[in-house]
């Protein structure tokens, strides 16, 4: 094991449903992921797909210099990118992953590299992961959130309601991206719920929970806030494929330990 977690950061985790770990990923991988998700998001690599890239909405792509720059998402690309698949296997990151999941047998569900480009980055709305990812059980997953680029209140860094993950899912999954806050705070039943901003370093990584609640601002600035999400789940989860309204992932690939019959 490359990286150990202490006691009070384990119990942080659990208790608040997060945590970041400053530093993780050394300067040079960040150069390179970067140099990657250029290239991937300006198609000069030809083995991601197209269907992998999610523009901007309501912007004017004719006004963006850069077709990059209109991109809001890529997703699913670790699937087919080996410097993306390298970080999602990156051994310190699997290691706070397995200590949190409490098992070494663990699979991607997804990966998501959220480009939140200058002035036309867009909010992401609050919302729950797991409220989405429906037919994935049990419902504690954790996604690696890696800063690329220094993540700021300006820039629209991530922003989490501590402790809400221990709520379940709070009926978020209908018309979620168009509720604000204050519908559905009231659900949380807890009167001193405070939103946590998340500022990061390149490099630095942070852990959530599916069941926290978050989301992140516009970006008001002129730079970039690129992080890129890795979603991992333990590979005794089950899929229940009665489930048809959640979101149609490409194969789960193993991370770490061993796979089992009738699971993910
Ligand atoms: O990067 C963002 O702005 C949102 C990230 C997010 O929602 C996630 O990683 O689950």
């Amino acid at each position: 094991m490359k990286f150990t977690l202490t006691e009070a950061q384990k119990a942080s985790y659990f208790r608040n449903g997060y945590l970041v770990v400053e530093g993780l990923v050394s300067d040079d991988l960040i150069e390179r992921l970067k140099h990657q998700s250029e290239l991937i998001g300006d198609n000069k690599v030809d083995h991601v797909p197209n269907s992998s890239t999610q523009a901007e909405p309501n912007i004017d792509i004719k006004l963006c210099s850069e077709k990059n720059l209109t991109l809001r998402k890529l997703y699913d690309i670790a699937v087919y990118d080996q410097i993306f698949w390298k970080h999602v296997i990156n051994e310190k990151i699997v290691d706070i992953v397995s200590q949190l999941l409490e098992t070494s047998d663990i699979k991607l569900y997804g990966d998501q590299l959220f480009m939140k480009n200058p002035e036309v980055g867009s909010e992401i709305y609050w919302h729950q992961d797991s409220a989405s990812w429906k037919d994935i059980f049990p419902k504690d997953l954790i996604t690696a959130w890696t800063a690329l680029d220094n993540s700021t209140l300006e820039n629209g860094c991530l922003k989490f309601i501590p402790g809400s993950h221990r709520f379940g899912t709070l009926g978020l999954d209908c018309d979620s991206r168009e509720k604000k806050m204050e519908k559905f705070l009231p659900l949380l039943n807890f009167k001193q719920w405070k939103i946590q901003d998340i500022e990061l370093t390149p490099g630095s990584v942070s852990f959530h929970h599916s069941l926290l609640v978050h989301g992140s601002g516009k970006n008001l600035s002129f730079k970039r806030r690129r992080g890129y999400a890795a979603h991992y789940m333990r590979a005794l989860s089950w899929k229940d494929d009665r489930i048809t309204d959640a979101p149609i992932m490409p194969k789960f690939c193993q991370v770490r330990g061993k796979s089992y019959e009738n699971c993910v």
